[in-house]
């Protein structure tokens, strides 16, 4: 025990200081006696420190906001009547109001009814319904992959969580440490990658130039990269340029990786928001499970059933056979129990209530068909308002991008004079959620953006 274990010196790793808290908390003599010898290399050091005056802590830098979430930090800021917050996806009614889907209202209402639900731990691979109704949503209910048994499923908290232990697995158990991610991507991508060690490494995907997909790029650059590499896809609804490959592009895409054996991890965060058909937009992961290779995928609920905080998602890995699924399985959960032991039951409960129910389900494709219905609306409504306006420039890809961002086009400048003159709010890159407008608030963008084109070069 006393070998074990080395009390930590002034500049020790956090390795060393979490190893030494735990000989102090199981009391072990050796670290008492060694603190004696040499007290300045001690925990406690620290501590007396703190009795002393200064914080323990009064070296720490402050950090910057989250680029995404920091926006609706500044806009709950803003006193402004007229402010509007197009930072975060998040879902908005007509009236700009944050909406619970009505299904959604009726499973909670079935669960709280039901006498015999408990609140006991979930395994730590979660539910097991929503796993299954998880993965036949994504995969499709015929999927040959389900139907072989070779779908290893987990619920996760929501889709970082689902990526984040996809990330952790793949840190630990697949020879290649690297990972390709679309340049742009979803700002959180680069931090749950690297922060779980893998190696992140772009390529191209979005073409300023065209606002369209850089296709001939991406080949290239999938092309060139080493074999085994993981390759991050998003599954539709591409975040932030609402600019996804054709089915054509996609079963290209599909050869080449197949060809090079890259690893496909799909990001799965707006099934159903895109074309406002769920099965539609599975249409590219189905395509590389029909080919019998290996995949993985992260699903988030927090969109398309609208359970934002509920945080409700799933890690599915495609193996190739039943008994490496559960071998890969066995593995996922020595990843999950010493991060957070098990998940959260509520949100799952009802996602399996909902998935499991013919009725209930083609209650939500009619809600989430609603939601999808209403970004496109707000597309053309927003084109139109800015033809008719003559605010300079083609507009076109408004109309064009799907999903539920916008990719403006919009420099930072001219982001943040929107916002200091106009109290609209969005990501420095020029993204607006289209989620977050209505038909009342899209003259006030318009203006904003008029004036950002015409006064801000
Ligand atoms: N993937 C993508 C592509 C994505 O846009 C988000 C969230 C997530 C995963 C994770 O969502 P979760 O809530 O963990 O299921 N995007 C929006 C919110 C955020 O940044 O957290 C956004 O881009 O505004």
């Amino acid at each position: 025990m006393r070998q074990q274990f080395q009390l930590p010196g002034a500049h020790s790793s956090a390795i060393d200081r979490r190893l030494s808290a735990l000989v102090r908390h199981l009391g072990d003599s050796s670290a008492s006696s060694m603190e004696s010898q040499n007290p300045n290399q001690t925990i406690y050091a620290s501590v007396t420190a703190s009795f002393n005056g200064d914080s323990v802590f009064s070296n720490i830098v402050r950090a910057p906001e989250d680029p995404i979430l920091g926006v609706t930090v500044a806009f709950n800021k803003d006193p402004s009547p007229i402010k509007l917050n197009l930072g975060v996806g998040a879902y908005r009614t007509e009236e700009g109001k944050p909406l619970v889907l009505n299904v959604v209202r009726r499973a909670e209402q079935l669960i709280v009814n039901d006498r015999s639900r408990v609140k006991e731990y979930l395994p730590i691979t979660g539910l097991a319904d929503f796993n299954k109704f998880s993965a036949k949503l994504i995969f499709g209910a015929d999927s040959p992959a389900i139907q072989g048994n070779r779908v290893a499923t987990v619920q996760c908290l929501s889709g970082t969580g689902s990526l984040r232990v996809g990330a952790e697995f793949l840190a630990r158990h697949y020879h290649q440490r690297l990972i390709y991610i679309p340049l742009p991507t979803w700002g959180n991508h680069p931090k749950i990658f690297a922060t779980a060690g893998l190696s992140v490494k772009t390529y191209r995907y979005y073409d300023p130039a065209t606002r369209g997909l850089n296709f001939q790029g991406l080949l290239e650059d999938l092309g060139s990269a080493p074999s085994g590499a993981v390759v991050l896809l998003h599954a539709c609804a591409h975040n932030p340029t609402g600019v996804d490959p054709t089915l054509e592009q996609w079963e290209q895409i599909r050869q080449l990786m197949r060809s090079k054996g890259l690893l496909p991890f799909f990001d799965s965060a707006y099934q159903g928001f895109a074309s406002g058909s769920l099965d539609a937009d599975a249409q590219p992961v189905r395509m590389f499970v029909a080919d019998g290779g290996e995949c993985l995928a992260a699903q988030s609920y927090a969109k398309n059933m609208g359970l934002y905080g509920e945080r409700v998602g799933a890690l599915s890995i495609v193996c190739k056979t039943t008994d490496v699924a559960s071998r890969v399985e066995s593995q996922l959960k020595l990843v999950i129990r010493p991060m957070y032991s098990s998940p959260p039951i509520h949100g799952a409960s009802i996602v399996a209530t909902i998935l499991k129910d013919r009725d209930m389900y083609n209650e939500w494709t009619v809600e989430l068909k609603a939601m999808a219905d209403r970004i496109i609306s707000m597309r053309k409504q927003l084109f139109d308002a800015l033809r008719a306006r003559g605010t300079p420039g083609d507009w076109s890809h408004i109309i064009k991008q799907i999903g539920m961002f916008t990719f403006t086009g919009l420099n930072s400048e001219q982001v943040a004079f929107m916002t200091n003159e106009y109290h609209i709010y969005m990501t420095s890159d020029g993204r607006i959620s289209m989620a977050g407008l209505s038909s009342k608030t899209v003259p006030h963008l318009v203006d904003a953006i008029h004036a950002a084109v015409t006064r801000v070069v």
